[in-house]
């Protein structure tokens, strides 16, 4: 009569990924819009764990349109993020507040140029940039940017933040792209010199997970993994998209401090968007570390099993 560690000992690797499929299964993504109700959304956090919010009207160049709030009151944040399908496509959703909104000819066209920071590797400096770029009538496009500069810390902060010409665009369409007042009914006060209620707006746009992951990991050579790759993000405002020159999000106004000191870093997320460390994390991490182990001592055995023989 075999034991069961015999019986283990002689089913090989197949038996582990077995129970790792059973314990791990494949995860499945929701279907999501760049319409979606915010209360569908997640907040970011910031390093101290408790939600990100950034002061009303400081911004540095007048633009309210330009201006990140979302002070927590309410419920009302400036910076949410979702993972899903979009037409099947995995994609990454970002959703922005801004205190003004703007129209032309009466709808909602919003020409500011909002970007998107991302660290991959944990090391401080912004590996890409991405985000909106629009403008008085221009089509609005989704673009990535890379991080330039040689400086030993060039993209480490505001200002010494270099980003590269706009490549990899993404035409702006209804199914990646969204602007309109918001649907909650957060009315910041726009300005200290107005003083004004106005209705605050909300700015939508997505990226396909696989152009994202391919531009990220183009520069930091790695293999963006949706589950296990951790990101941290940086949300900003630029007046022509090439630089940080209005609203850093988290922080008062732009400020000079190093974007891992405090400088508007959110915590780390993995592209669909769990918070690390969580304890579904931990258990996933467990059971992968067990199976490998297991793959490993089996291999181990065969080869002590074939020396022998
Ligand atoms: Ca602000
Ligand atoms: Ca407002
Ligand atoms: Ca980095």
């Amino acid at each position: 009569m075999k034991s069961v560690v015999q019986r283990l000992q002689q089913a090989g690797p197949a038996w582990w990924l077995g129970l790792l499929a059973v314990i791990v299964p494949p995860s499945l993504s929701a279907q999501v819009s760049v319409l979606d109700d915010v209360s569908t959304f997640r907040t970011l956090g910031s390093v101290l764990g408790t939600p990100m919010s950034d002061p009303i009207w400081d911004q540095q160049t007048g633009q309210g349109a330009d201006d990140f709030v979302g002070d927590g009151t309410n419920g009302y944040y400036g910076f949410y993020y979702k993972f899903g399908q979009i037409s099947g496509v995995d994609s990454l959703v970002f959703r922005f507040r801004f205190n003004v909104l703007t129209t032309q000819q009466g709808s909602p066209k919003f020409t500011g140029n909002p970007r998107i920071g991302v660290d991959s590797n944990g090391d401080g400096k912004i590996d890409l940039y991405f985000g909106v770029s629009t403008g008085s009538g221009q089509n609005v496009t989704i673009d990535f940017q890379n991080p330039t500069g040689t400086a030993i810390d060039a993209n480490t902060s505001p200002n010494t933040s270099a980003l590269g010409t706009n490549y990899g665009t993404i035409t702006g369409s209804a199914s990646n792209y969204d602007y309109g007042q918001v649907t909650d009914g957060s009315a910041f006060l726009s300005g200290s010199q107005q003083n004004q209620v106005t209705p605050d707006a909300f700015l939508t746009f997505a990226v396909p997970f696989s152009n994202f992951a391919s531009a990220l990991g183009a520069n930091t050579g790695q293999t963006i993994d949706p589950n296990f790759t951790y990101l941290r993000f940086v949300a900003f405002t630029s007046t022509q998209g090439n630089a940080v020159n209005q609203d850093v999000y988290g922080i008062t106004g732009i400020g000079t401090t190093r974007y891992d000191q405090g400088g508007g870093f959110t915590d780390y997320y993995s592209s669909s968007g769990q918070l690390i460390p969580e304890p579904a994390t931990y258990l996933q991490f467990g059971v992968l570390a067990l199976a490998a182990a297991g793959a490993s001592w089996w291999k181990l055995r065969r080869t002590r099993k074939l020396q022998a023989a």
